[in-house]
Protein backbone atom coordinates (compact mmCIF):
# COMPACT_ATOMS: atom_id res chain seq x y z
CA UNK A 1 0.00 0.00 0.00
CA UNK A 2 1.77 3.36 -0.62
CA UNK A 3 1.27 6.41 1.26
CA UNK A 4 -1.57 9.22 -0.54
CA UNK A 5 -0.90 12.40 -0.48
CA UNK A 6 -3.74 15.42 -0.32
CA UNK A 7 -1.86 18.56 -0.78
CA UNK A 8 -4.15 21.16 0.84
CA UNK A 9 -5.52 23.88 -1.19
CA UNK A 10 -5.72 28.17 -1.02
CA UNK A 11 -7.72 29.44 -3.00
CA UNK A 12 -6.85 33.36 -3.59
CA UNK A 13 -8.03 33.62 -6.86
CA UNK A 14 -10.24 36.64 -7.24
CA UNK A 15 -8.78 38.32 -4.04
CA UNK A 16 -6.27 40.68 -3.43
CA UNK A 17 -4.99 40.21 0.11
CA UNK A 18 -2.61 42.28 1.74
CA UNK A 19 0.91 41.36 2.61
CA UNK A 20 0.15 40.39 6.02
CA UNK A 21 -2.45 38.73 5.60
CA UNK A 22 -0.62 36.42 2.60
CA UNK A 23 1.86 35.77 5.43
CA UNK A 24 -1.14 34.22 7.27
CA UNK A 25 -2.61 32.42 4.79
CA UNK A 26 0.07 30.59 3.35
CA UNK A 27 1.22 27.62 4.12
CA UNK A 28 4.05 27.59 6.11
CA UNK A 29 6.07 25.60 8.37
CA UNK A 30 8.74 26.19 11.19
CA UNK A 31 9.68 25.56 14.25
CA UNK A 32 9.01 26.72 18.13
CA UNK A 33 12.89 27.07 18.78
CA UNK A 34 12.43 28.90 21.96
CA UNK A 35 10.18 25.57 23.25
CA UNK A 36 13.77 24.05 23.69
CA UNK A 37 15.54 26.48 25.11
CA UNK A 38 15.05 24.86 28.43
CA UNK A 39 16.95 21.52 27.57
CA UNK A 40 19.37 22.78 25.45
CA UNK A 41 20.67 25.42 27.92
CA UNK A 42 21.66 22.83 30.57
CA UNK A 43 23.52 21.30 27.21
CA UNK A 44 25.26 24.38 26.87
CA UNK A 45 25.91 24.98 30.46
CA UNK A 46 27.49 21.72 30.98
CA UNK A 47 29.94 21.98 27.80
CA UNK A 48 30.70 25.28 29.10
CA UNK A 49 31.91 23.87 32.42
CA UNK A 50 32.91 20.73 31.77
CA UNK A 51 34.22 20.24 28.25
CA UNK A 52 35.11 17.56 26.48
CA UNK A 53 33.65 15.12 29.75
CA UNK A 54 30.35 16.57 29.37
CA UNK A 55 30.35 16.30 25.50
CA UNK A 56 31.29 12.44 25.01
CA UNK A 57 28.53 12.31 28.32
CA UNK A 58 25.60 14.08 26.03
CA UNK A 59 26.81 12.12 22.64
CA UNK A 60 26.64 8.74 24.63
CA UNK A 61 22.57 10.17 25.84
CA UNK A 62 22.04 11.42 22.54
CA UNK A 63 23.99 9.73 19.85
CA UNK A 64 23.54 6.41 21.73
CA UNK A 65 28.02 6.42 21.43
CA UNK A 66 30.88 7.79 22.62
CA UNK A 67 33.61 8.80 20.26
CA UNK A 68 36.95 7.95 21.12
CA UNK A 69 38.31 11.52 20.35
CA UNK A 70 36.89 14.18 19.45
CA UNK A 71 39.17 15.31 17.18
CA UNK A 72 39.06 12.67 14.44
CA UNK A 73 42.69 11.14 13.68
CA UNK A 74 44.44 12.03 10.05
CA UNK A 75 44.40 8.45 9.59
CA UNK A 76 40.68 7.83 9.52
CA UNK A 77 39.77 11.07 7.42
CA UNK A 78 42.92 9.15 5.00
CA UNK A 79 41.15 5.82 4.99
CA UNK A 80 37.52 7.96 4.36
CA UNK A 81 38.92 9.04 0.87
CA UNK A 82 40.02 6.40 0.48
CA UNK A 83 37.35 4.09 0.49
CA UNK A 84 35.10 6.64 -0.94
CA UNK A 85 33.00 5.02 -3.80
CA UNK A 86 35.06 6.24 -7.21
CA UNK A 87 31.37 7.48 -8.86
CA UNK A 88 30.72 9.32 -5.50
CA UNK A 89 34.25 10.79 -5.63
CA UNK A 90 34.01 12.09 -8.94
CA UNK A 91 30.81 13.53 -8.35
CA UNK A 92 32.35 15.15 -5.25
CA UNK A 93 34.77 16.67 -7.40
CA UNK A 94 32.70 18.05 -9.50
CA UNK A 95 30.54 19.83 -7.27
CA UNK A 96 33.83 21.05 -5.24
CA UNK A 97 35.15 22.66 -8.78
CA UNK A 98 31.77 24.44 -9.60
CA UNK A 99 31.39 25.63 -5.51
CA UNK A 100 34.56 27.01 -6.43
CA UNK A 101 34.06 28.94 -9.66
CA UNK A 102 31.05 30.48 -8.26
CA UNK A 103 32.17 31.37 -4.67
CA UNK A 104 35.57 32.71 -6.42
CA UNK A 105 33.87 35.24 -8.15
CA UNK A 106 32.04 36.60 -5.02
CA UNK A 107 35.71 37.56 -3.03
CA UNK A 108 35.84 41.22 -2.86
CA UNK A 109 38.44 43.32 -3.05
CA UNK A 110 39.38 46.54 -0.43
CA UNK A 111 38.28 49.54 -1.59
CA UNK A 112 39.72 53.00 -1.10
CA UNK A 113 37.93 56.30 -1.58
CA UNK A 114 39.17 59.35 -1.33
CA UNK A 115 36.73 61.52 0.78
CA UNK A 116 38.49 64.90 0.14
CA UNK A 117 41.97 65.76 -0.29
CA UNK A 118 44.14 64.02 2.56
CA UNK A 119 41.20 62.15 3.79
CA UNK A 120 40.47 58.55 3.04
CA UNK A 121 38.19 55.98 3.78
CA UNK A 122 39.33 52.24 2.75
CA UNK A 123 36.88 49.11 3.46
CA UNK A 124 39.78 46.63 3.91
CA UNK A 125 37.50 43.06 3.84
CA UNK A 126 38.75 40.49 6.83
CA UNK A 127 37.87 36.84 6.44
CA UNK A 128 36.82 35.73 10.27
CA UNK A 129 39.89 33.77 11.82
CA UNK A 130 38.23 30.25 12.67
CA UNK A 131 35.27 28.69 11.89
CA UNK A 132 33.20 25.98 13.27
CA UNK A 133 31.20 24.08 10.21
CA UNK A 134 28.66 22.39 11.05
CA UNK A 135 27.24 19.15 9.27
CA UNK A 136 24.17 17.17 10.37
CA UNK A 137 23.44 13.49 10.60
CA UNK A 138 19.84 12.39 10.90
CA UNK A 139 17.65 11.50 8.40
CA UNK A 140 20.47 11.57 6.11
CA UNK A 141 24.12 11.67 5.15
CA UNK A 142 25.26 15.31 3.69
CA UNK A 143 28.65 15.36 2.44
CA UNK A 144 27.09 17.99 0.23
CA UNK A 145 26.93 19.92 2.76
CA UNK A 146 30.67 19.54 4.01
CA UNK A 147 31.00 20.93 0.44
CA UNK A 148 28.52 24.08 0.68
CA UNK A 149 29.88 25.74 4.04
CA UNK A 150 33.93 24.58 3.44
CA UNK A 151 33.96 26.09 -0.21
CA UNK A 152 32.59 29.47 0.92
CA UNK A 153 35.06 29.56 3.87
CA UNK A 154 38.06 28.55 2.28
CA UNK A 155 37.46 30.59 -1.07
CA UNK A 156 37.15 33.97 1.85
CA UNK A 157 40.31 33.14 3.22
CA UNK A 158 39.51 31.81 6.63
CA UNK A 159 42.77 30.37 7.86
CA UNK A 160 41.41 27.91 10.24
CA UNK A 161 38.45 25.70 10.31
CA UNK A 162 37.04 22.87 12.14
CA UNK A 163 33.79 20.80 10.41
CA UNK A 164 31.83 19.01 12.92
CA UNK A 165 29.38 16.25 12.65
CA UNK A 166 27.31 13.53 14.90
CA UNK A 167 29.15 10.83 15.80
CA UNK A 168 27.62 7.63 14.31
CA UNK A 169 27.28 4.63 16.17
CA UNK A 170 27.76 2.43 13.15
CA UNK A 171 30.99 3.69 12.43
CA UNK A 172 32.90 3.19 15.77
CA UNK A 173 31.68 7.02 17.14
CA UNK A 174 33.32 8.52 14.04
CA UNK A 175 31.15 10.77 11.75
CA UNK A 176 29.90 9.23 8.35
CA UNK A 177 32.88 8.13 6.34
CA UNK A 178 31.24 9.84 3.02
CA UNK A 179 31.19 13.19 5.30
CA UNK A 180 35.16 12.69 6.27
CA UNK A 181 36.00 12.02 2.86
CA UNK A 182 34.34 14.84 1.54
CA UNK A 183 36.25 17.15 3.97
CA UNK A 184 39.38 15.02 3.07
CA UNK A 185 38.80 15.93 -0.43
CA UNK A 186 38.41 19.65 0.58
CA UNK A 187 41.41 19.40 2.53
CA UNK A 188 40.04 20.30 5.89
CA UNK A 189 42.23 17.99 8.62
CA UNK A 190 40.32 18.85 11.52
CA UNK A 191 37.13 17.13 12.28
CA UNK A 192 35.48 16.68 15.30
CA UNK A 193 33.09 13.92 16.23
CA UNK A 194 30.19 15.63 17.71
CA UNK A 195 26.62 16.93 16.94
CA UNK A 196 23.63 18.49 18.42
CA UNK A 197 23.79 21.33 20.90
CA UNK A 198 26.67 20.25 22.29
CA UNK A 199 29.33 20.51 18.99
CA UNK A 200 27.47 24.30 19.20
CA UNK A 201 28.86 24.36 22.72
CA UNK A 202 31.57 22.81 22.02
CA UNK A 203 32.82 25.11 19.03
CA UNK A 204 31.95 28.14 21.33
CA UNK A 205 34.07 27.41 23.99
CA UNK A 206 36.80 24.65 23.10
CA UNK A 207 37.97 22.20 25.66
CA UNK A 208 40.60 19.60 25.79
CA UNK A 209 40.42 16.15 23.91
CA UNK A 210 40.87 13.18 25.73
CA UNK A 211 44.65 13.28 23.85
CA UNK A 212 45.27 16.19 25.59
CA UNK A 213 45.32 18.08 22.65
CA UNK A 214 43.81 21.42 22.68
CA UNK A 215 40.44 21.82 20.75
CA UNK A 216 40.54 25.93 20.15
CA UNK A 217 37.06 27.67 19.92
CA UNK A 218 35.68 29.34 17.01
CA UNK A 219 35.05 32.77 16.01
CA UNK A 220 32.17 31.99 13.75
CA UNK A 221 29.75 28.59 13.52
CA UNK A 222 27.64 27.81 10.12
CA UNK A 223 25.72 25.36 8.80
CA UNK A 224 22.29 24.02 9.29
CA UNK A 225 21.00 21.47 12.04
CA UNK A 226 18.09 20.32 13.45
CA UNK A 227 15.74 22.45 16.62
CA UNK A 228 18.67 21.84 19.23
CA UNK A 229 21.45 22.71 16.92
CA UNK A 230 19.39 26.19 16.20
CA UNK A 231 18.53 26.71 19.96
CA UNK A 232 21.89 26.48 20.89
CA UNK A 233 23.12 28.72 18.30
CA UNK A 234 20.94 30.89 19.27
CA UNK A 235 22.14 30.69 22.80
CA UNK A 236 25.78 30.87 21.91
CA UNK A 237 25.60 33.88 19.51
CA UNK A 238 26.54 36.13 21.96
CA UNK A 239 29.76 34.97 22.37
CA UNK A 240 30.26 33.65 18.26
CA UNK A 241 29.27 34.76 14.69
CA UNK A 242 26.32 32.60 13.68
CA UNK A 243 24.82 32.31 9.77
CA UNK A 244 21.45 32.24 10.23
CA UNK A 245 18.57 29.71 12.64
CA UNK A 246 18.04 27.31 10.16
CA UNK A 247 14.66 25.63 9.81
CA UNK A 248 13.04 23.15 7.98
CA UNK A 249 13.47 22.97 4.26
CA UNK A 250 11.29 24.93 1.96
CA UNK A 251 10.45 25.09 -2.10
CA UNK A 252 8.07 26.86 -3.67
CA UNK A 253 7.28 26.46 -7.34
CA UNK A 254 5.81 29.35 -9.67
CA UNK A 255 3.94 27.96 -12.15
CA UNK A 256 1.57 28.35 -14.97
CA UNK A 257 -0.37 25.98 -17.41
CA UNK A 258 2.73 25.74 -20.16
CA UNK A 259 4.36 23.90 -16.77
CA UNK A 260 5.27 19.85 -16.91
CA UNK A 261 3.18 18.31 -13.87
CA UNK A 262 5.51 15.71 -13.45
CA UNK A 263 9.03 17.87 -13.25
CA UNK A 264 6.42 19.89 -11.10
CA UNK A 265 5.18 16.59 -8.90
CA UNK A 266 8.86 15.17 -8.97
CA UNK A 267 10.61 18.68 -7.56
CA UNK A 268 7.64 18.88 -4.88
CA UNK A 269 8.59 15.29 -3.56
CA UNK A 270 12.09 15.70 -3.70
CA UNK A 271 12.00 18.81 -1.21
CA UNK A 272 9.38 16.65 0.97
CA UNK A 273 12.18 13.85 1.22
CA UNK A 274 14.30 15.71 3.99
CA UNK A 275 11.89 15.62 6.52
CA UNK A 276 8.20 15.71 7.90
CA UNK A 277 8.53 19.05 8.87
CA UNK A 278 9.94 20.02 4.63
CA UNK A 279 7.43 22.27 3.32
CA UNK A 280 6.62 21.87 -0.71
CA UNK A 281 4.09 24.74 -2.12
CA UNK A 282 2.81 25.55 -5.54
CA UNK A 283 1.57 28.43 -6.49
CA UNK A 284 0.39 28.41 -9.98
CA UNK A 285 -2.66 30.20 -12.45
CA UNK A 286 -4.08 27.28 -13.77
CA UNK A 287 -6.54 24.44 -11.90
CA UNK A 288 -5.73 22.10 -14.58
CA UNK A 289 -1.90 22.02 -13.48
CA UNK A 290 -2.51 21.72 -9.91
CA UNK A 291 -4.85 18.70 -10.25
CA UNK A 292 -2.38 17.18 -12.60
CA UNK A 293 0.06 17.62 -10.05
CA UNK A 294 -2.10 15.69 -7.38
CA UNK A 295 -2.20 12.93 -9.83
CA UNK A 296 1.42 12.83 -10.57
CA UNK A 297 2.67 13.32 -6.58
CA UNK A 298 0.40 9.88 -6.17
CA UNK A 299 1.82 8.41 -8.70
CA UNK A 300 5.36 8.82 -8.28
CA UNK A 301 5.24 8.46 -4.51
CA UNK A 302 4.84 4.95 -4.55
CA UNK A 303 8.25 4.93 -6.14
CA UNK A 304 10.14 6.37 -4.16
CA UNK A 305 11.86 5.09 -0.70
CA UNK A 306 11.03 7.56 1.85
CA UNK A 307 7.34 7.65 0.98
CA UNK A 308 6.41 7.94 4.54
CA UNK A 309 8.05 10.62 5.25
CA UNK A 310 7.79 12.42 1.81
CA UNK A 311 3.58 11.83 2.42
CA UNK A 312 3.90 13.53 5.99
CA UNK A 313 5.46 16.40 4.75
CA UNK A 314 2.98 17.24 1.68
CA UNK A 315 -0.05 16.15 3.86
CA UNK A 316 1.24 18.72 6.53
CA UNK A 317 -0.47 21.99 7.09
CA UNK A 318 2.71 23.03 5.66
CA UNK A 319 2.72 22.00 2.23
CA UNK A 320 -0.17 22.85 -0.38
CA UNK A 321 -0.98 24.28 -3.46
CA UNK A 322 -2.04 28.02 -3.77
CA UNK A 323 -4.45 29.20 -6.66
CA UNK A 324 -4.02 32.48 -8.25
CA UNK A 325 -5.79 34.78 -10.64
CA UNK A 326 -2.74 35.73 -12.46
CA UNK A 327 0.70 35.85 -12.78
CA UNK A 328 1.45 39.05 -11.28
CA UNK A 329 -0.58 37.95 -8.46
CA UNK A 330 2.37 34.79 -7.96
CA UNK A 331 4.90 36.33 -7.80
CA UNK A 332 3.10 39.22 -5.17
CA UNK A 333 2.84 35.71 -3.19
CA UNK A 334 5.99 34.13 -3.75
CA UNK A 335 7.71 37.57 -2.95
CA UNK A 336 5.28 37.42 0.35
CA UNK A 337 6.27 33.44 0.92
CA UNK A 338 9.95 34.46 0.25
CA UNK A 339 11.27 30.36 -0.01
CA UNK A 340 14.29 28.85 0.67
CA UNK A 341 14.40 27.57 -2.74
CA UNK A 342 11.94 28.55 -5.92
CA UNK A 343 11.49 27.27 -8.87
CA UNK A 344 10.12 29.15 -11.53
CA UNK A 345 7.67 26.83 -14.23
CA UNK A 346 6.33 30.01 -16.60
CA UNK A 347 6.51 30.63 -20.02
CA UNK A 348 8.98 33.26 -19.85
CA UNK A 349 10.76 31.98 -16.79
CA UNK A 350 13.70 34.40 -16.89
CA UNK A 351 11.56 37.26 -17.16
CA UNK A 352 9.19 36.67 -14.25
CA UNK A 353 13.09 35.45 -12.05
CA UNK A 354 13.93 38.42 -12.84
CA UNK A 355 10.41 40.20 -11.09
CA UNK A 356 11.37 38.46 -8.16
CA UNK A 357 12.78 40.06 -4.94
CA UNK A 358 12.56 38.08 -2.31
CA UNK A 359 14.00 33.45 -2.42
CA UNK A 360 16.83 31.98 -0.72
CA UNK A 361 17.95 31.37 -4.34
CA UNK A 362 15.93 30.92 -7.49
CA UNK A 363 15.73 28.30 -9.78
CA UNK A 364 14.95 29.22 -13.84
CA UNK A 365 13.00 26.93 -16.02
CA UNK A 366 12.32 22.97 -16.45
CA UNK A 367 16.18 22.26 -16.45
CA UNK A 368 17.58 23.66 -13.33
CA UNK A 369 15.69 21.61 -10.34
CA UNK A 370 16.72 22.11 -6.40
CA UNK A 371 18.14 18.95 -6.72
CA UNK A 372 20.67 20.18 -9.13
CA UNK A 373 21.45 22.90 -6.32
CA UNK A 374 21.74 20.91 -3.67
CA UNK A 375 24.93 19.67 -5.61
CA UNK A 376 26.13 20.42 -8.58
CA UNK A 377 25.14 23.53 -9.75
CA UNK A 378 27.91 25.41 -8.49
CA UNK A 379 25.44 27.78 -5.75
CA UNK A 380 25.10 27.29 -2.09
CA UNK A 381 22.65 25.20 -0.72
CA UNK A 382 22.76 26.90 2.79
CA UNK A 383 19.51 28.91 2.62
CA UNK A 384 17.74 31.47 4.26
CA UNK A 385 14.27 29.68 5.63
CA UNK A 386 11.22 30.06 7.03
CA UNK A 387 10.59 33.85 5.20
CA UNK A 388 13.92 35.40 6.32
CA UNK A 389 14.71 35.70 2.38
CA UNK A 390 13.08 38.55 3.22
CA UNK A 391 16.32 39.87 4.30
CA UNK A 392 18.74 37.62 4.26
CA UNK A 393 20.95 35.61 1.79
CA UNK A 394 22.50 32.37 1.89
CA UNK A 395 25.93 31.08 3.08
CA UNK A 396 28.81 32.85 0.44
CA UNK A 397 32.31 33.86 0.81
CA UNK A 398 30.63 37.23 2.22
CA UNK A 399 29.34 35.29 5.49
CA UNK A 400 33.65 35.22 6.77
CA UNK A 401 34.18 38.43 5.56
CA UNK A 402 34.33 41.47 8.10
CA UNK A 403 34.39 44.73 6.35
CA UNK A 404 36.81 47.21 8.29
CA UNK A 405 37.10 50.89 8.13
CA UNK A 406 40.45 52.32 7.57
CA UNK A 407 40.29 55.77 8.23
CA UNK A 408 43.28 58.48 7.65
CA UNK A 409 42.78 62.30 7.51
CA UNK A 410 45.74 64.65 7.51
CA UNK A 411 45.84 67.30 9.68
CA UNK A 412 44.35 69.79 6.48
CA UNK A 413 41.89 67.62 6.31
CA UNK A 414 40.69 67.14 9.74
CA UNK A 415 41.32 71.10 10.48
CA UNK A 416 38.71 71.89 7.69
CA UNK A 417 35.90 69.59 8.75
CA UNK A 418 36.56 70.37 12.47
CA UNK A 419 33.71 72.87 12.63
CA UNK A 420 30.93 70.35 11.17
CA UNK A 421 32.34 67.76 13.87
CA UNK A 422 32.16 70.44 16.65
CA UNK A 423 28.51 71.47 15.73
CA UNK A 424 27.41 67.56 15.22
CA UNK A 425 28.86 67.10 18.77
CA UNK A 426 27.43 70.09 20.81
CA UNK A 427 23.96 69.03 18.98
CA UNK A 428 24.41 65.72 20.22
CA UNK A 429 25.68 67.36 23.70
CA UNK A 430 29.20 65.66 24.00
CA UNK A 431 31.22 68.39 23.70
CA UNK A 432 34.27 66.47 24.80
CA UNK A 433 34.13 64.72 21.33
CA UNK A 434 34.46 67.98 19.36
CA UNK A 435 37.34 69.57 21.84
CA UNK A 436 39.25 65.80 20.58
CA UNK A 437 39.20 67.56 17.11
CA UNK A 438 39.98 71.00 18.65
CA UNK A 439 42.64 70.55 21.00
CA UNK A 440 44.70 69.29 18.28
CA UNK A 441 44.63 72.65 16.55
CA UNK A 442 45.12 74.75 19.53
CA UNK A 443 47.85 77.34 20.02
CA UNK A 444 49.58 75.66 22.91
CA UNK A 445 48.69 71.32 22.65
CA UNK A 446 51.46 70.28 24.17
CA UNK A 447 49.57 70.14 28.11
N1 LIG B 1 17.87 20.87 -0.01
C1 LIG B 1 18.74 20.98 1.16
C2 LIG B 1 20.17 20.67 0.85
C3 LIG B 1 20.48 19.25 0.51
N2 LIG B 1 19.76 18.45 -0.26
C4 LIG B 1 21.55 18.52 0.88
C5 LIG B 1 20.34 17.27 -0.37
N3 LIG B 1 21.43 17.30 0.34
C6 LIG B 1 18.61 22.38 1.76
O1 LIG B 1 18.93 23.36 0.85
ZN1 LIG C 1 17.71 18.80 -0.79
Amino acid sequence: MSARVDLRRVDLRGTTPSTAQLRAVLPRGGVDVDSVLHQVRPVVDAVRERGVDAAMELSEKFDRVRPTTIRVPAEALRDALNQLDPDVRIALEEAIARARLVHRAQRRTDSVTQVVPGGTVTERWVPVERVGLYVPGGNAVYPSSVVMNVVPAQEAGVESLVVASPPQAEFGGAPHPTVLAAAALLGVDEVWAVGGAQAVALMTYGGTDVTGEELVPVDMITGPGNIFVTAAKRICRSLVGIDAEAGPTEIAILADASASAHNVAADLISQAEHDVLAASVLVTTSVELADAVDRAVNDQISSTKHQERIASALNGEQSGIVLVSSLADGIAVVNAYAAEHLEIHTADAADVASRIRSAGAIFVGPYSPVSLGDYCAGSNHVLPTAGSARHSSGLSVQTFLKGVHVVEYSADALRDVAPHVVALANAEDLPAHGQAVQRRFAESNDS
